[in-house]
C-alpha cells in the first residue's frame, strides 16, 4: 500500500520506517536528474573512481550539477522530511549510484546496516536509537521489478538496534526474515528512516540502477561534507538553509528566525503542528 497523502506517508514513515512516493520527480526534472546521473558517472569513470564492475558510488556531489539543488526541495519530499524532523535541518549528505548491469555472479555481500555510523554506538539510546536524519532515494531507473539492483529494507526494523549477521556472509546467506525488495518505477522517491535496516541488492537484470540519495539531519549534527551555498547562483533561502547557510555558529543550535527560512516555509505551507516539539 502507498499512502498518497502527507498524513498517510507521515504515518507510514513513522510504523513502518519507509515510504514509497511514485512520481515524486517531475519527467522534465527526472530527465535531467538522469542526464546528471551520467555525466558524474563518466567523470567518477574517466578518473578511475569506478569499481571493476563499472559501478560507481560518487559522494557529496550537490555542488556537481543544479539540478541536485533542485532535487532537495521536491515538493512531494520535502514537506514529508521537515514534518517528520522538523524545519530545523539541513542536508548532511548525499551520493549518486550507478550499477550497471553485473556481467557474472558476484560473491554475496552483507550489506545490511542502518545509516548514521557511530551514532549507532555513541548516543546512550536504549531500547530505540533516535530517528536523527532521514534519507530520500531518487530512483532514476526503473526499479519496478526484483532484480534490478533494488534497495532491500526489512519494513518496520527501525525500532530494532540489531540485526543478526552471519559470521561468514561471503559463503551465502539467506536474507533476513521480513526482507523486502522496494519497487521503484523511473521518478520514484523511497524517504526512510535512518535506524531502518537496508542495503542495495545486486543488479542481476539487463538495466543499469541509477539512483541519487540525499540525506537530511538536524542542523546542530555535523554534515558529512561543507556544502557551499554561495556557490550556486539562484538558490532560494530554503535550498541555501539545506545547504548550510546560517548567520553564525550560534544559529546552528539556537536560530534566528533568519538562520531557518524553512521554518517560515512550513508555516506559509500550513504544516506547523503544533504538538510537535520540533515545530514550535
Ligand atoms: O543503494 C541502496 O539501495 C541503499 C542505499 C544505502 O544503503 C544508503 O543510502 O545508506
Amino acid at each position: 500500500m502507498r499512502p498518497t497523502t502527507l498524513a498517510g506517508r507521515l504515518d507510514a514513515l513513522e510504523q513502518r520506517g519507509f515510504v514509497m512516493i511514485p512520481d515524486a520527480l517531475d519527467p522534465a526534472t527526472l530527465a535531467r536528474a538522469e542526464t546528471a546521473v551520467d555525466r558524474i558517472h563518466a567523470e567518477e569513470s574517466a578518473a578511475g573512481r569506478a569499481g571493476p564492475d563499472g559501478s560507481v558510488h560518487a559522494l557529496e556531489v550537490l555542488d556537481r550539477d543544479p539540478v541536485l539543488a533542485e532535487m532537495l526541495v521536491t515538493p512531494a519530499v520535502l514537506p514529508l522530511v521537515c514534518s517528520a524532523l522538523g524545519w530545523n535541518i539541513h542536508l548532511y549528505h548525499s551520493h549518486v549510484d550507478v550499477h550497471p548491469p553485473l556481467e557474472a555472479p558476484s560473491a554475496p555481500v552483507w550489506r545490511w546496516h542502518q545509516d548514521g555510523g557511530r551514532q549507532n554506538l555513541e548516543i546512550e539510546s536504549r531500547p530505540v536509537r533516535p530517528r536523527l536524519s532521514i534519507k530520500a532515494g531518487f530512483f532514476l531507473s526503473d526499479a519496478s521489478r526484483p532484480g534490478r539492483g533494488n534497495m532491500l529494507v526489512i519494513p518496520g526494523s527501525h525500532r530494532r538496534n540489531s540485526l543478526p549477521r552471519p559470521d561468514r556472509p561471503e559463503l551465502g546467506f539467506t536474507q533476513p526474515e521480513g526482507a523486502v525488495e522496494v519497487r521503484a518505477a523511473p521518478g520514484t522517491a523511497c524517504v526512510f528512516d535512518r535506524r531502518i535496516w537496508h542495503g542495495r541488492s545486486p543488479n542481476v537484470s539487463g538495466i543499469t540502477r541509477k539512483v541519487v540519495f540525499l540525506g537530511f539531519t538536524y542542523r546542530w549534527i555535523r554534515p558529512r561534507h561543507d556544502h557551499r551555498p554561495d556557490a550556486h547562483p539562484g538558490l532560494d533561502p530554503v535550498q541555501r538553509q539545506l545547504l548550510g547557510a546560517c548567520a553564525s555558529r550560534l544559529g546552528y543550535w539556537i536560530p534566528d528566525e533568519d538562520d531557518v527560512p524553512l521554518r517560515r516555509w512550513m508555516r506559509d505551507h500550513g504544516l506547523i503542528d503544533p504538538a510537535n516539539p520540533a515545530h514550535r
